[in-house]
């Protein structure tokens, strides 16, 4: 593999689309039929006992051993094949795969608390605590039911995730099982209160912050609050007082609108979470991406991937950034965005040029030059 072209800009074009567009890979589901695949549901137990619903997706054509592709989100983990008939997988598809999708701990059909952008308290606390739970951890357990239960897998695990599932890539790496040997956090979190969704250099972002922690803390799935009226802009003129949130809607039942409402500045809190602190070796082959006009997560992954780069001995760490808004390089070509063109199809390009060899590269034998 030549290694010499770490850093990789699609080439832009115009501003972007604010999009408010949590991207699950469900959501993304089109109509074109999947190459056939077997889908199995399963409870994967965790080290303290909670189980996670995982759906695995076996090609029915598989001639050897394929490497696994998982990506753990809170949106839904699919259960058809049809998932994988949206353009996000066809590159990652046509090249062979086993694909894994798991409902984190929380969400949807997995058992467990939710708690949005859990800690890594493992990393603090040690192994051997059954209690010290987080992504890490049950990142590093699914990955070793993983490889010990899936047939014809050949033992090496990547894993992927845009956004939420961005971030529990990245933190899948913070000590990765030994079986995953490449990562791609995409439009991954790096620093909520700095530059990522909730506040951008500390200006809360009111809409955003009220709509997703509803939409998340609510119950299990991904729910709506009901605006009585279509103009939100005016819904939030209305409301007045931020204390309003509590004492007319929510009653202090949304924990990340109380964390919200109890640190209101930079503290302890918000530095614990941020991720750069944990970020001290590349302990795996990591590709970052990064939307230009994202606004909600361009800031992390260009400071995941900045944060990792001096610690890059190996020459592990890749970036691409490209003319994207919120996980633009999933969907459609990316031969514009809104009205303007880029004479290119830039999603395309990096689907079948970057993200399906490079993770090819690093889940098969490695014979492939990249
Ligand atoms: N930007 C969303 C998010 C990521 C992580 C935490 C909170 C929100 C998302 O689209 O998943």
């Amino acid at each position: 593999m030549r290694r010499k072209a770490r850093l990789v800009l699609v080439w832009p074009g115009v501003l972007s689309l604010a999009l408010f567009a949590i991207f699950a890979a469900s959501a993304q589901v089109q109509e074109t039929a999947p190459a056939a695949f077997e889908q199995k549901s399963v409870m994967v137990s965790m080290r303290d006992g909670v189980k996670l619903h995982t759906s695995i997706f076996i090609p029915k054509n598989m001639t050897g051993r394929l490497p696994i592709i998982l990506e753990r989100t809170p949106y839904q983990a699919p259960d058809q094949p049809r998932a994988l008939g949206s353009p996000r997988f066809k590159a990652l598809v046509d090249e062979g795969f086993i694909f894994v999708f798991q409902d984190i701990r929380g969400r949807y059909k997995s058992e467990g608390q939710f708690v949005m952008q859990r800690a890594p308290v493992s990393l603090t606390t040690g192994k051997n605590d059954p209690k010290a739970v987080d992504e890490v951890t049950d990142a590093y357990d699914t990955v070793e039911w993983l490889i010990r239960n899936v047939p014809g897998n050949n033992g090496r695990v990547g894993i992927f995730g845009i956004s939420y599932p961005g971030w529990t890539a990245a933190m899948a790496t913070l000590d990765p099982h030994p079986a995953l040997k490449a990562a791609s956090p995409q439009a991954s979190p790096a620093d909520m209160f700095l530059g990522d969704d909730f506040h951008h250099n500390g200006a809360f972002r009111l809409s955003y912050g009220f709509e997703y922690a509803t939409m998340m803390e609510t119950n299990k799935e991904s729910f709506r609050f009901n605006f009585d009226r279509y103009d939100t802009y005016e819904w939030y003129l209305r409301l007045g007082a931020l204390s309003n949130v509590n004492e007319k809607y929510l009653k202090g039942t949304i924990p990340t609108w109380n964390d919200f409402v109890e640190h209101p500045n930079y503290d302890d809190f918000w530095q614990k979470q941020a991720m750069a602190g944990y970020l001290t070796r590349v302990n795996i082959p990591t590709l970052s991406v990064a939307g230009w006009w994202d606004q909600e997560d361009f800031y992390g992954p260009l400071k995941i991937y900045n944060t990792l780069e001096k610690h890059d001995k190996q020459r592990m760490n890749f970036l691409v950034a490209g003319p994207w808004n919120h996980g633009g390089w999933a969907r459609g070509d990316g031969s514009s965005l809104g009205r303007i063109k880029f004479d290119s199809n830039t999603s395309e390009y990096y689907r079948q040029k970057i993200e399906a060899p490079w993770f090819a590269y690093w889940l098969r034998t490695r014979a492939r030059r990249f």
